[in-house]
């Protein structure tokens, strides 16, 4: 009789991997969409104003983008689900859930979770890399440096110098979304420890998740309990926000000219580390601090309402709060309040930001040009991460970008995948927008 063992290492053996998978996913995306395109392919989307052009594109519908979706009333919607039905799982089965569109098996997440646990070893010459870089570098400088310099590794850039039939394009691009994927936290975690004098790097451990492995190099002196329970979460909620967001339309631009994931990535990365995307978290937590600072204590509602209006005085917006996309509260932020709320209910930075969300919706609903005064997932994420020792706010996008490398690398595989070609928008001059309003006098 054939022992329970040797039927499991049987089945493990016949079970997909996530190649075998992605080759049956593909071939039915690819037909569906050819269909698709042939039964709507005259269809308009969308209807360009010269107001829209003018206005950074808002609201144009004209990419696809299946890994998730962001409706304006609802927030994140991850491969047609909720994140109330999501935010308990872990990055690796979030990444497979956005590659594939389904959640794994057991099974399927055994074998997922070893092929990028198989992948964490990063080459010595980043480290001499980051270790070479000016004191005062920003962390996402460092990280993106180190990303870029990690391009001789690229599986794709080789396989496509021999020559590689277009069908088969997104294997090497998954080859090296899942190298990406599988450093980030040992890159991100270097990127601290050298960056604010922590001492030596912490080699990662292949038996760990890549929540666990990310807490453990940290190094930081915690809960880390509470702490890992963050850090999946963060990297959970993060993960990925449609296909127009900077990072994401940056990434898929570069990837669309098929220069390979380590300069797309870092190139979306580089969009990332702006003050209008995902420097927000940083800026948000600096001016949170500014603000206990000037009052000395748990500010009161007249005190954040006169701070308020000094920040937009001076030019700057309230981080934290406001979107290009959103008209609600963003659900990614009622997850961390959630989270606030149980494990530090008397942080006084926390109960700050609780109190912001309480004051300024309704200060900057006085603004009538601001579309949205609600919150997003920066008003609140740096009040838990400074809470469990990590106050370096500095730093608090490289986090964002270590989430934020599942669903961009997951978007870059799937546009392969699909054969999606060159993306090449046509722009017009002024004077083309002149000659119309002249044309139209007429
Ligand atoms: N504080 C002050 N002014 C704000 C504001 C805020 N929080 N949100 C919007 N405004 C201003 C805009 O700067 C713009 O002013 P302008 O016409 O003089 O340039 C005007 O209101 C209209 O903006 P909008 O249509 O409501 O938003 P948008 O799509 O142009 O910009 C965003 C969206 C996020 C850049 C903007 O709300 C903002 O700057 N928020 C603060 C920064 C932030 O939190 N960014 C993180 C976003 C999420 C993320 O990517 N991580």
């Amino acid at each position: 009789m054939l022992s329970h063992n040797f039927l499991k290492t049987l089945a493990k053996k016949r079970m997909k991997n996530i190649f075998d998978k992605l080759t049956e996913k593909f071939n039915s995306w690819r037909k569906e969409t050819s269909e698709l395109i042939g039964l709507a392919g005259d269809k308009v989307l969308s209807q360009v104003t010269v107001n829209q052009v003018y206005s950074g594109m808002r609201d144009i519908r004209s990419l696809i983008c299946d890994t998730s979706r962001v409706p304006k009333e609802e927030g994140l919607i991850i491969r047609g689900r909720y994140l109330k039905d999501l935010k308990d799982k872990t990055p690796e089965e979030i990444y497979y859930l956005l590659l594939t569109g389904d959640l794994p098996t057991a099974d399927e997440l055994e074998n997922f979770s070893a092929e990028i646990r198989k992948r964490k070893n990063v080459p010595g010459y980043v480290w001499d890399i980051l270790r070479a870089m000016p004191k005062d570098s920003h962390p996402m400088t460092m990280l993106d440096t180190a990303i870029l310099s990690m391009q001789r590794e690229s599986v794709f850039a080789k396989e496509y110098d021999k020559g590689l039939k277009k069908e088969d394009y997104w294997k090497p691009t998954l080859e090296d979304a899942l190298n990406i994927v599988a450093r980030i936290p040992a890159v991100a975690a270097a990127v601290y420890r050298l960056r604010f004098d922590k001492g030596e790097i912490i080699e990662p451990d292949n038996e760990m998740d890549n929540a666990g492995d990310y807490v453990h190099m940290l190094g930081i002196e915690t809960n880390k309990k509470e702490f890992y329970n963050l850090m999946k979460l963060y990297l959970v909620l993060h993960c990925d926000h449609e296909g127009g967001n900077v990072s994401a339309l940056a990434t898929q631009v570069i990837n669309s000219a098929l220069s390979d994931l380590y300069y797309s990535l870092s190139g979306g990365f580089n969009g990332l580390a702006g003050p209008l995307h995902g420097l927000a978290n940083q800026e948000t937590l600096k001016w949170v601090l500014d603000l206990i600072n000037k009052f000395k204590g748990t500010p009161s509602t007249e005190q954040i309402r006169i701070f308020i209006k000094e920040t937009i005085d001076t030019g700057k917006v309230i981080s934290g709060y406001g979107h290009a996309v959103l008209r609600i509260t963003d659900p990614r932020f009622d997850a961390f309040m959630e989270f606030g709320k149980k494990h530090l209910p008397d942080d006084p930075i926390f109960l700050t930001v609780v109190r912001l969300f309480e004051v300024v919706p309704e200060e900057l609903k006085k603004i009538e040009k601001i579309r949205n005064p609600y919150p997003n997932v920066d008003a609140i994420s740096g009040s838990l991460l400074f809470h469990y020792g990590l106050k370096e706010f500095s730093y608090y996008t490289v986090l964002f970008a270590a989430s934020r490398s599942l669903g961009l690398t997951a978007q870059a595989v799937i546009n392969r995948g699909m054969m999606f070609p060159l993306i090449r928008p046509k722009s017009v001059t002024s004077e083309y927008v002149k000659r119309l309003v002249n044309s139209s006098k007429n």
